[in-house]
């Protein structure tokens, strides 16, 4: 009835687990599902020939989890790849094509367009997916499916996303075959959450996952962790924007992992805000078995703090450090330089600032990604049109198209802005850094934390590593 394919072949692999929730939904509502996962496949068009030669779905749902690689300069866009697979099925099937995913929610309207798929989900996909089988089979009022974009006539509609904040998630996760992305990927993943109500300038989750905090029922997160363990996959990555909004639902989570002995049984990792954290909480995690966390540290710089919308400063960013440390919490430090206002002093700043702490690693990312709808966006569209802004920094010709990766790098970093952070950083091993502008070939001794076709991460996670990728990759160092 519904073929539902992981189209993500990033590699190191990690699992799609938003296809595991949507077929799980589908399923539990009395409609058979099948999983063609192109990620664990060597050929994903013989794995895709094979699989259409002998089933005939009523509709096909495709997971595009990323968009692009996020990452400045390699900047590598996936959606051609995406429209090669949907001109693929369609020479396969006359059954209807819909995708969803994380970053199509940020691009539905045009990798909809680009891709020539008939339909679209954006936001959340559990309730729109039985909601749009329930339409084909019957009154086909694609208006009442949630989240949906649809063709009439020449127009494509959109329906406003469905963001239920009683999040009703199925806790079995057993349509992926977790246990291989576990081998080949070196972690599992699991949400305790939904949505973000911050405002940071940059972000685009509040698009794909609304601006409210939809905690799940702690109860059922810690089922969800041992139906995972249960297939053998005891390390985990939370899959939450970040884990500490609201804190009071992270120690509610850590009550009930806790309860049930879970700390002792998974290791897991989580993004975090840098605020609200405290020896409570960092208490609370270890105990619930958290061994990593990745702070939103973004700068240090105060002024920059600002432009991002931070609510902390950098004295926070030291005490959660100094929190995690008492409690044995590894710490990454992710930064994001090159925002607007940022300049060669505040680099410098920021640097010695997070050299000076001492974490156990931090992410120097160099240049902001331009999501449309974000603070961001608006914020440089509303100095002069983007073709005008030297800031912007892209490999493609012509007008702007930010479905495309366009990125930012305040001007006053120069023109070799990788290298002026790369002389901050000064070997420095702790730090992940930017890839230098006049590097050729971009896999040669790499020192970034794009995960992306990363041979050392992917080499050590063959060799038994598991963990978060910056963890793995601090160990290799
Ligand atoms: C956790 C996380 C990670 C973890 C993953 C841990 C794990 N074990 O899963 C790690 C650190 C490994 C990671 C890595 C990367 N990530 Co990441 N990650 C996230 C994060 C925070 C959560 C993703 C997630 O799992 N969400 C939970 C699931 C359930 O949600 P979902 O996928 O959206 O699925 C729902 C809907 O989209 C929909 N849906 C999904 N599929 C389908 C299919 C159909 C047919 C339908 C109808 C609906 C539907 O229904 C689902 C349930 O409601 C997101 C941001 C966010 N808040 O979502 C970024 C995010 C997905 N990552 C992003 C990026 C760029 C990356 C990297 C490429 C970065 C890099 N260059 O290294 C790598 C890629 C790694 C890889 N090999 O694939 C970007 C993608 C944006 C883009 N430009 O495309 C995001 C959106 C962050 C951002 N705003 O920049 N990431």
């Amino acid at each position: 009835m519904l073929t539902l394919i992981n189209a993500n072949r990033m590699l190191p692999p990690i699992g799609p687990i938003g296809l595991d929730y949507v077929a799980g939904a589908a399923r539990r509502a009395g409609f058979p599902v099948d999983v063609v996962d192109l990620c664990l496949a060597d050929d994903p068009d013989a794995a895709l020939t094979r699989y259409f030669a002998a089933a005939q779905p009523r509709l096909v749902g495709i997971s595009f989890r990323n968009v692009d690689d996020c990452f400045w300069p390699s900047s590598e866009s996936f959606v051609p790849d995406l429209a090669r697979t949907v001109r693929t099925i369609r020479s396969l099937t006359d059954a209807p094509v819909v995708i969803g995913g994380v970053g199509f929610s940020i691009f539905s309207d045009p990798v909809v367009r680009q891709t020539g798929a008939d339909f679209g989900v954006r936001g959340d996909g559990e309730q729109a997916i039985v909601s749009l089988l329930r339409e084909l089979q019957g009154a086909r009022r694609f208006d009442r499916v949630e989240g949906l974009l649809w063709r009439q006539g020449d127009e494509i509609r959109a329906n406003p996303p469905a963001w239920p904040r009683e999040l009703d998630v199925p806790t079995a996760r057993d349509a992926v075959d977790n246990a291989a992305y576990f081998r080949l990927g070196g972690q599992g993943g699991v949400e305790t959450k939904r949505g973000c109500n911050r405002t940071c300038l940059y972000c685009a989750d509040p698009l794909a996952k609304g601006s409210a905090n939809r905690p799940r029922n702690p109860v059922a997160v810690a089922d969800e962790v041992e139906s995972l363990q249960a297939q053998g996959v005891d390390v985990l990555h939370l899959c939450d924007a970040e884990f500490n909004l609201p804190v009071h639902h992270a120690h509610a989570v850590c009550e009930e992992f806790i309860r049930r002995g879970l700390g002792e049984r998974v290791r897991w990792y989580a993004y975090l805000a840098v605020v609200p954290f405290d020896a409570a909480l960092a208490e609370a995690m270890r105990r619930a078995g958290c061994v990593g966390i990745n702070f939103t540290g973004d700068s240090a710089a105060p002024a920059m703090l600002k432009t991002y919308r931070q609510p902390h400063g950098r004295k926070d960013i030291a005490l959660a450090l100094r929190a995690c440390r008492d409690n044995g919490i590894a710490v990454m430090i992710d930064l994001l330089l090159g925002g607007p206002g940022e300049t060669p002093e505040t680099v410098t700043d920021t640097i010695h600032f997070i050299r000076q702490i001492g974490p156990d690693c931090a992410g120097a990312a160099l240049g902001l990604r331009v999501y449309p709808g974000t603070g961001l966006a608006a914020l440089l569209e509303g100095e002069a049109p983007l073709e005008d802004n030297a800031g912007i920094r892209r490999h493609y010709e012509g007008p702007i198209d930010l479905s495309r990766p366009t990125f930012y790098i305040s001007e006053a970093l120069g023109d070799r802005p990788a290298a002026l952070v790369r002389d901050r950083i000064a070997g420095d091993p702790r730090f992940f850094e930017p890839q230098d502008e006049s590097a050729t070939d971009p896999t040669e001794a790499r020192s970034d934390h794009n995960y992306n076709c990363n041979t050392p991460l992917m080499q050590a996670i063959a060799a038994g590593a598991r963990g978060a990728y910056w963890d793995i990759l601090r160990r290799l160092r």
